[in-house]
């Protein structure tokens, strides 16, 4: 099987009931943070996965790890900091009822709690402590949200960018998260640009290219960063477009009823990166990319739960008819 490692905080969301947030009385725990949730993908599709991470000595923490290992996802990497907190965040979902702190309906918005949290501590000598795993994987995979959760993540990332390779992938995910930049935004689009530059496999959505890069157009895109082997750009909800070497395909979105969009993205990244860790061709990858964020999109949580590897690829395999 083939082996990946993911690297960023996790967080604890709370989902508040549909409303304005004032009024929800009860809020549903689930699991969120970017490279955790890409990590449950890949191992539901049979690729090995670690995550590396620090959580505090909490019950948030402790739930955190419990549910990555319970998706056989391996954490003995997770450092717990007792001097820290466990990030957490609210999921405020809006009912459209026209109150003024209500959002529209199937809109979602992030509150972070995660200022001092126990991973805006991670650093390179993360990376040093998990050498062994870093050492043996066929691909590494991190998101902006890592780079700019401190001074010593930023430094992280940057090495994990200059990784020497020996065989291995660096995957990166854009994840443009601007409240996380606040007091240094101006070193946000230089930092993530190094990244796409920096790294074999880059996601992009159109929306947050557009605010870092000034763009949304997918060919703009390839053009400006020619370097990564494999560019992913997400075109809104419509269609995904994706390049890899010369090649160019774009893939149109499944028509579905949406229930709420948070953690599509990490989906769509853990079905491509499965499926070129299993060696399967563009088309293929951006199909399983479709295919999981579908199982996001469909749910409340940020997590996918998704049918059997068999399964997606059966869905995958489909003609063109039922794709177009
Ligand atoms: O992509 C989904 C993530 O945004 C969510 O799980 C929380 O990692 C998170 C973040 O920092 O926004």
């Amino acid at each position: 099987r083939p082996r990946a490692v993911t690297i960023g905080e996790g967080l604890a969301v709370l989902v508040a009931r549909p409303g304005p947030l004032e009024d929800s009385e009860n809020f549903q725990r689930t699991a969120g943070g970017a490279e955790a949730n890409v990590a449950t993908v890949l191992t539901q599709l049979d690729v090995d996965a670690a995550w590396i991470s620090r959580v505090g000595d909490d019950g948030f923490g402790r739930y955190l790890t419990g549910h990555l290992a319970a998706r056989g996802v391996d954490v003995s990497a997770v450092v717990i900091d007792p001097a820290r907190p466990t990030a957490v965040y609210v999921k405020e979902r809006g009912s459209g009822s026209g109150k003024a702190t209500d959002l529209a309906d199937g809109a979602s918005r992030m509150l972070y709690y995660r200022t001092g949290s126990a991973a805006s501590a991670l650093s390179t000598a993360d990376l040093a402590a998990a050498a062994e795993l870093l050492e043996r994987t066929d691909l590494v995979h991190f998101t902006g949200i890592t780079t700019a959760l401190s001074e010593s993540a930023t430094r992280l990332t940057e090495t994990l960018a200059a990784l020497p390779r020996r065989g291995k992938l660096v995957s990166f995910d854009l994840n443009y998260r601007p409240a996380l930049w606040a007091g240094r935004i101006e070193q946000a689009a230089e930092v993530l640009a190094r990244h796409v530059r920096g790294c074999d496999v880059v996601f992009l959505g159109a929306d947050e290219a557009d605010a870092v890069f000034g763009t949304d157009d997918a060919d703009r895109l390839r053009a400006r960063f020619p370097e990564p082997e494999h560019l992913v750009v997400k075109n809104n909800e419509h269609s995904v477009t994706g390049f890899s070497g010369t090649e160019r395909v774009e893939v149109p979105a499944l028509e579905l009823e949406i229930t709420e969009r948070i953690g599509a993205g990490d989906a769509f990244a853990g079905g491509y990166l499965a499926a070129l860790l299993h060696g399967h061709p563009l088309e293929q990858r951006l199909r399983f990319g479709h295919l999981c964020a579908a199982a996001a999109l469909t749910g409340t949580g940020d997590v996918a739960e998704l049918p059997s590897p068999g399964a997606l690829e059966a869905l995958a395999m489909l003609d063109e008819s039922a794709w177009g």
